[in-house]
C-alpha cells in the first residue's frame, strides 16, 4: 500500500500543478482531522485549495462538484459513492477506508482504501499522514493529527502494524495504563460526571453521585485522573468496579490513555477527539478544523461548544429514559421525535448500548428528527453477532435512504413522512432476525 501511497502522490503533484484543489471530508473527527493534515500540507506547498466538510455525501453533491474548475480530493469518503464518478474523466482522488465495492471502480477514480490491499485496519486520517509524509517527509509533525483521528474513530482498540508506526513517529505522545475514564487531565468532579465511555450507574450524568463516590474513596475531587496516587487510583478502581458488579465482562475498565501536547497543554486525546467531533456535529466544522490547525481564537470557540455538548448530552440522557419505548424480543426502539437533536442521537444510542440498562445482544435504534427527516441510529449490547447495517438495508428496500456505518454500528438518514411504516417494517425485521439467532 505504501507503494502505491507514493505513486499517487506523484501524481497528485503533477495533476494538480496550477490548478485549484478542493478537499472534500467527512464532518467527525477522523474527517476532520484528514482534512487538517491535507490543509497544513497543500499550506507548505503554497498550493491553492479549499475544503467542505459534509455529514454524508450525497450523489447531487457530487454532480455539482464535478462540474467545478480544478482537482476534487476526498478523504475519509467517497469508497461508497464511486457510481457518481462513472460519467466524468476527470481525475479523483480518494483517500478513505470505509467499505467498497471494487465492481464500481472506474479508471479516473485513484483511490488509497485499505480494502483494496487486504491491509488491516487504518484510520482515514493515517492514509492522509502517509500520503502527507510521501508528499515531503518533513510532514512527520502531522502524525499527532492522525492519532486524534484514529482514536476518534475507536480504531485503538486493536492496532494495526501501520497505525503502530505512526503512533510511533508522533511528537509529544505519552501512552499509558489507567481507568478508560476522560479526561484524564481534567478534575475527576467533571470526567467521572461526563464519561460516556465507561458507564457507571448513578455515577455517569450525576453531579451528586459523583461527589458521593469521590468521599467514599476519600479522593479530593479537584484531582484528575493523572494526578493520582497509587493508592487512591486502586481504590477509584475497586469503587467503580463494585458499582458496575452487574455489567457485563467484555466491557474493559482499564486501557490504554494517550496524552498529547496539544497548545502546548498535556490533554487526554479522548477529549480532545470527542471536542473536534462535538464541534463539527454542533455545525461548527470550520471551528473543528481551525482547532485542529491550532489557532487560538477557535481553541475558546471549540472549548464553548464542548460544555454547551455536554450538557446537551446528559440532558438527553435522562430523557431518553421518559421516552415511550417500543419494546420487542431482543430489540428495542427509541424514536426522541424532537426531544433529542439528530446530531447527538447516536451518541446517546451508544452510551446506553454501555450501560447495564440491556440485556447483551439487544438491538437499540435510536431516533430524532432532522427538519423534515430522520435520523436513525442502530447499535448493539455487548459484542456484534447480527449484522446492523444489513437489517437496516433490508429494512429501507421501500424507501430513499442511504445506510452508513458498519455490523456493529449503523445509521441512516429518513424523510419523516416515512416514520411510522419504517417502523412497522423494521420491528418485523428485528422479528424476524431474533427468530434467526
Ligand atoms: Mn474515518
Amino acid at each position: 500500500m505504501i507503494d502505491e501511497i507514493n505513486k499517487l502522490a506523484k501524481e497528485f503533484l503533477t495533476l494538480s500543478k496550477d490548478k485549484p484543489i478542493r478537499i472534500i471530508s467527512h464532518h467527525d473527527t477522523d474527517g476532520i482531522t484528514s482534512a487538517a493534515i491535507i490543509a497544513k500540507t497543500l499550506k507548505r506547498l503554497d498550493k491553492k485549495f479549499s475544503i467542505k466538510i459534509l455529514k454524508n455525501l450525497e450523489g447531487k453533491t457530487i454532480k455539482q462538484e464535478l462540474k467545478k474548475p480544478g482537482i476534487l480530493l476526498f478523504t475519509d469518503l467517497a469508497s461508497n459513492s464511486l457510481e457518481h464518478f462513472k460519467e466524468t474523466s476527470t481525475p479523483i482522488f480518494i483517500l478513505d477506508h470505509h467499505q467498497i465495492d471494487k465492481d464500481k471502480l472506474t479508471d479516473n477514480i485513484r483511490i488509497i482504501n485499505p480494502h483494496l490491499f487486504n491491509e488491516e485496519e487504518i484510520s482515514g486520517s493515517g492514509i492522509c499522514y502517509l500520503f502527507s509524509k510521501a508528499i515531503s517527509e518533513k510532514n512527520k509533525d502531522l502524525a499527532n493529527l492522525a492519532v486524534i483521528g484514529m482514536i476518534g474513530d475507536r480504531l485503538d482498540k486493536n492496532i494495526s502494524k501501520i497505525a503502530q508506526q505512526i503512533i510511533n513517529e508522533a511528537q509529544d505522545l505519552e501512552i499509558k495504563k489507567g481507568l478508560q475514564i476522560f479526561s484524564a487531565t481534567r478534575p475527576l468532579k467533571r470526567s467521572l460526571e461526563y464519561s460516556s465511555s465507561t458507564y457507571i450507574p448513578g455515577v455517569t450524568g450525576s453531579s451528586i453521585g459523583v461527589l458521593e463516590l469521590l468521599r467514599e474513596v476519600n479522593i479530593p475531587p479537584e484531582k484528575t485522573l493523572c494526578e493520582l496516587t497509587k493508592d487512591e487510583n486502586q481504590r477509584l478502581v475497586t469503587a467503580i468496579m463494585v458499582r458496575r458488579a452487574k455489567q457485563r465482562e467484555s466491557d474493559e475498565i482499564i486501557g490504554n490513555i494517550y496524552l498529547l501536547k496539544f497548545f502546548n497543554r498535556k490533554e487526554d486525546v479522548r477529549e480532545l477527539s470527542t471536542q473536534i467531533n462535538a464541534c463539527s456535529r454542533l455545525g461548527h466544522p470550520d471551528i473543528a478544523l481551525a482547532y485542529c490547525l491550532e489557532n487560538s481564537k477557535a481553541k475558546t470557540q471549540a472549548e464553548n461548544i464542548y460544555v454547551k455538548y455536554k450538557q446537551q448530552l446528559v440532558s438527553a440522557l435522562s430523557l431518553i429514559e421518559k421516552i415511550p419505548k417500543v419494546k420487542g424480543n431482543g430489540f428495542v426502539i427509541l424514536n426522541a421525535k424532537e426531544k433529542i437533536k439528530d446530531t447527538i442521537i447516536g451518541t446517546v444510542t451508544s452510551i446506553l448500548s454501555s450501560s447495564m440498562n440491556y440485556e447483551e445482544g439487544t438491538i437499540l435504534i435510536g431516533m430524532a428528527y432532522d427538519k423534515d427527516k430522520i435520523k436513525v441510529s442502530a447499535r448493539i449490547v455487548g459484542k456484534a453477532e447480527k449484522n446492523l447495517k444489513e437489517i437496516l438495508e433490508k429494512s429501507l428496500v421501500e424507501f430513499e435512504a442511504e445506510v452508513g456505518g458498519h455490523q456493529a454500528a449503523a445509521g441512516c438518514l429518513l424523510k419523516k413522512e416515512d416514520e411510522e411504516k419504517f417502523i412497522n417494517i423494521l420491528k418485523k425485521n428485528l422479528e424476524i432476525e431474533v427468530v434467526k439467532i
